[in-house]
């Protein structure tokens, strides 16, 4: 379990370059919300767990019914950092990250998607620019020229994500190709300044926003995706679409 090269990450008593001192390790606490992931979660774990430093926090906040906890059970010897969080009032993806931010430990955090669209490996990237102090949120691009090809996504779902990825950019005054992607990252200091409402999905789009309101720094790094194989999408398109665009409106207007 070990990465080498710039950004370099050791599992263990892992040492960094960039900002912070190697002596204190810099935590990461990783967000995985879960609603129904019974199938999806292992292969989730497994990646974390080839990619992501030995002492990284793995918080998974499980909002469904099914058997998700019982999995993520059977990977804490594997996982010491490994929490499960049963999110009994589980409102949506939104609130359940919320919980995840507040139970979260680490200097730096990230989400990533249980359902295994995406690639622990890309976690590592996003947490570079945030070590070295030069960006306070990171988003993962799906839609930028180093992208993995999304052969994942139908017409209609990167369509609406271009549409509401433009209509921020052009409400914000900063290009971003893809702000609703399940794989994004900041330091405990921006979440610290960033006050999150959306239960649901709007709060992917609210993460970027607000932090540009709050005059942090918001970059992006491209990240690969791949087709769900397991367990089944919560997104409802189009309602979800309009719902999202409506909110980044309002969030520019100041609610
Ligand atoms: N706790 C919690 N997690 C959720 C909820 N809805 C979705 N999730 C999780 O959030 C992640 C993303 O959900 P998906 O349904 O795959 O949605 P998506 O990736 O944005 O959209 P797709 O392109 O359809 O896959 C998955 O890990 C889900 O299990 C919810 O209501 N509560
Ligand atoms: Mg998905």
């Amino acid at each position: 379990m070990e990465s080498e090269g710039d950004g370099e990450v050791k599992s263990g008593s892992f040492t960094r370059r960039g900002i912070y001192p190697s002596l204190w390790a810099v935590r990461w606490s990783v967000i995985v919300a879960a609603f129904n992931e019974e199938d999806a979660i292992g292969g989730t774990l497994a990646d974390l767990h080839a990619h992501v430093p030995g002492d990284a926090e793995i918080l998974v906040v499980d909002g469904g019914t099914d058997r998700t906890g019982q999995v993520v059970a059977e990977w804490r010897d594997r996982l010491p950092g490994l929490r499960y969080i049963r999110h009994l009032d589980d409102r949506g993806k939104g609130h359940a990250i919320r919980t995840g931010i507040r139970e979260a430990t680490g200097a730096l955090h990230a989400q990533f998607d249980a359902d295994g669209q995406f690639f622990a490996k890309d976690l590592v990237a996003l947490m570079a620019p945030l070590e070295r102090g030069e960006m306070d949120v990171v988003l993962g691009s799906r839609f930028m020229e180093e992208s993995g090809r999304d052969a994942a996504a139908s017409w209609s779902r990167s369509l609406g994500n271009h549409v509401v990825s433009g209509w921020a950019s052009l409400l914000f005054g900063q290009r971003m190709t893809d702000v609703l992607a399940g794989i994004k990252a900041w330091t405990s200091e921006a979440a610290g300044r960033i006050k999150l409402t959306s239960d649901r999905y709007e709060y992917e789009v609210e993460i970027p926003c607000r932090a540009i309101l709050a005059g942090l720094r918001v970059g992006e790094v491209a990240v690969d995706t791949r087709a769900r194989e397991e367990g089944e999408s919560k997104v409802p398109v189009f309602r979800t679409g309009l719902r999202v665009l409506t909110a980044t409106t309002r969030f520019r207007c100041g609610g």
